[in-house]
This record gives C-alpha cells, structure tokens and sequence, in this order.
C-alpha cells in the first residue's frame, strides 16, 4: 500500500516537472547559488516600488536566490529582517537603511557569522567602518546642488531680488532627507538673494507633503516663492493644496521635486512644476555584481554613484522618454 502511494506521489512531482519544464519559453539564467537577504525600506513612493521591482528583476536575471522583507518604513521590522537573515545563513545580506543611526549591535552579529553587508541607496552612521561593505547609491548631496543651481538660473532669468523658500524635507536622519538639505544650503548659502521660510520635515510621504503645504500656505501665503521638495511623492502632496488657493503651482511659486518618476515628470510636462533632479532607484544590477564578488571573496568598490539628471522648464520637456516607474 505505502509502496503504491510512494509511486503515486512521485509520478505527481514528476509530471509538474515536466509541464514546468514545457511551459517555460525563456532561457532560465544558470543558477549561481548565491542566496542574498535584502531589507527594504517600505513602500512610501513610487521611487521605493520601483527600486523594489528592480532589484526582484535584477536578481531573476542574475540567477541570484532573493529573500526579500519589507519593513513598513520601521527601523524595529529592518533589524528583525537582517537577523533571520543571519539565523538563515545568507551569503550576502543588502539593506537600505531608513535613518542613518542605531545599525551597530546587528551589523555586529552579522560581521561574526561572517557574512558581508551592503549598504543599498542609504548610508548609516558609525563609528566602525567594518561593518558593511560598501554602498550602492545616489550622490544626494550632489542632487541638492543641482535643484539649487536650477533655482539660482532661475532667479537670474526671472531677475528676481529676493527669493522666499519653503523647504519639505525627507525622512528626519536619513541620508537623503541630510544630503539633499546639505548640498542644497551650501549652494544657494553663495546667493544673498535666497531666503529659507521654513524646513518641514514631509518623511517623503504624499499626505505629509499635502499636510506640509497646507500649513505652509496658511503661515506664509503667497509670500512663498519657492517650494523645494525633497521627493516626488511630496511634491504630488503639495501641488493640490496649491491649486486650492489662487496660485499656480509653475508659475507663481517654482516647484522643485527630485527623483523624476513618471507622475511628476508628467506635472513638470504639464508645466505644474519647473525642475526635477532624477535619482534612479535602478540600483539591482550594480546590487547583483557586487553580492557576486563577495562571494568569490573579491574586493569591491567602496561607493558607487549611478550618474544622474535634471529635468526642467529649460529644456524640451515634451522630448522626455518613459520613465518606467
Ligand atoms: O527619493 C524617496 C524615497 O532614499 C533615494 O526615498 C531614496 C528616497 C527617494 O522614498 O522617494
């Protein structure tokens, strides 16, 4: 009888084998048998689904095993990821820090069960500098200088005197929200003409961005000539609250945005925002390479910066290709 059942259940597995193996028209990438841990943020802007979608496709095309977590934009939920990727025993262990402090106690446990750590899109704070790897990301410092060089072209060719700025910032501590800001002061710091109203902290989420806007509105009215958003999602909270009032968004106050996903390149076509600095959330090939290299015990780069763009009412807008996410 259990010999029968055995037989029976084997033809089973054996068939889905072969309908599998019939089904597939796609040549199925080989194999490399790295298993890497990544802990994503969460899902808070179209920016994080993209960069999400990327590296779950980078890793399909590499032949790299994913175990993917989501953390819910929770710092407690990325350092339960990292641990049950240690208790797992990953090869390779990637995450994209949502603040920069507080990593230290779980890099320290992954660094003894010896499995290296990849620092994804955002930084962290230390005082060690052996506990991951290298980063993979933006040079957000760069991209505050580029929304503020836009800003300070754009003043000279409206030939404005006095420039007011409302600033909506990122998450508080994490390194785009600290760099975008950072790169941004320095910049229009040169510029006597430029005034910060305000920094709001807008955590890159559209209903901050909305809640920001409204506030913003109602303290300082149309005393605000500039709205420098820290990401698109905000940007996309704003710009309603805006529309609300008797001013256009574009026209009365210049709206910069970065990230450049397809809504807000949408806006900026539709002349609703002016500037958009692109930070790419196509990070998984350049993921990909380097969990290969710590496999094979290779070196690797300590940064790496994708080059990036800026899009703007200085350029043929309508030229602009799909953004793809
Ligand atoms: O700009 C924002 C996202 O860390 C670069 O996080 C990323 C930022 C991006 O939620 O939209």
């Amino acid at each position: 009888m259990l010999k029968n059942k055995v037989i029976r259940y084997l033809t089973v597995i054996l068939t889905l084998f072969v309908i599998a193996g019939c089904g597939s028209t796609e040549e199925e990438p080989a194999d490399t048998g790295l298993l890497l841990g990544f802990s994503q943020i969460g899902s808070e802007s179209a920016w994080r689904i993209g960069n999400t979608r990327d590296i779950e496709n980078s890793a399909d095309n590499y032949g790299i095993s994913l175990m993917l977590e989501n953390a819910n934009q929770s710092q407690e939920n990325q350092i339960a990821a990292i641990r049950r990727f240690i208790a797992y025993k990953v090869d390779v262990i990637a995450f994209s820090p949502i603040v920069e402090d507080g990593w230290d106690n779980v890099l320290m446990e992954a660094k003894e069960a010896g499995i290296p750590v990849i620092l994804v899109d955002r930084d962290i704070e230390t005082t060690r500098d052996d506990l991951t790897t290298c980063l993979i990301g933006a040079d957000f410092y760069n991209e505050g200088v580029m929304a503020a060089e836009y800003l300070i072209r754009k003043a000279d060719e409206l030939g404005l005197e006095h420039v007011n700025i409302v600033e909506i910032t990122g998450t508080e501590n994490s390194t785009p929200m600290r760099q975008r800001q950072a790169g941004f002061a320095d910049t229009i710091a040169e510029d006597e003409r430029m005034c910060i109203l305000e920094r709001i902290d807008g955590d890159f989420l559209k209903s901050r961005g909305a809640e920001c806007m409204r506030y913003l509105l109602e303290t300082y009215g149309d005393d605000i000539d500039v709205v420098f958003s820290h990401n698109d999602e905000m940007t996309l909270g704003a710009l309603p609250e805006i529309e609300k009032t008797d001013l256009v968004p574009g026209q009365d106050i210049i709206i910069i945005s970065i990230d450049g996903g397809q809504e807000a390149i949408d806006a900026l076509k539709a002349g609703r925002i002016n500037c958009v600095v692109e930070c790419t959330p196509n990070l998984g090939n350049e993921l990909m390479e380097t969990a290969l290299s710590l496999k094979n015990g290779e070196e690797v780069e300590a940064v790496i910066h994708p080059v990036e763009r800026i899009f703007s009412d200085e350029q043929d807008v309508s030229a602009i290709g799909p953004r793809g996410y």
